[in-house]
């Protein structure tokens, strides 16, 4: 099993509960993610994942998709 990879990405524009559900519904869908955690407070969402079947650019991609910017 290769050891999953975490990574944080800075998400702008969540706001309340359902953010945080629709963003984290949106990333946990991706094949490969293993666990999403999106934090309000810090706007940060945390996201561990198996490098073999799904990279940091997809992942942005669902967060993008589901309507939130990504700051680097
Ligand atoms: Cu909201």
């Amino acid at each position: 099993m290769p050891i999953p990879e975490a990574k944080t990405f800075h998400v702008q524009g969540m706001h309340c509960q359902h953010c945080k559900k629709v963003i984290e519904s949106m990333v946990g869908k991706l094949s490969g993610v293993e666990s999403v955690n999106a934090d309000l407070k810090s706007g940060t969402v945390e996201v561990r994942y198996n490098v073999e079947q799904v990279d940091s650019e997809a992942i942005e991609g669902a967060i993008s998709g589901a309507g939130y910017d990504i700051s680097k």
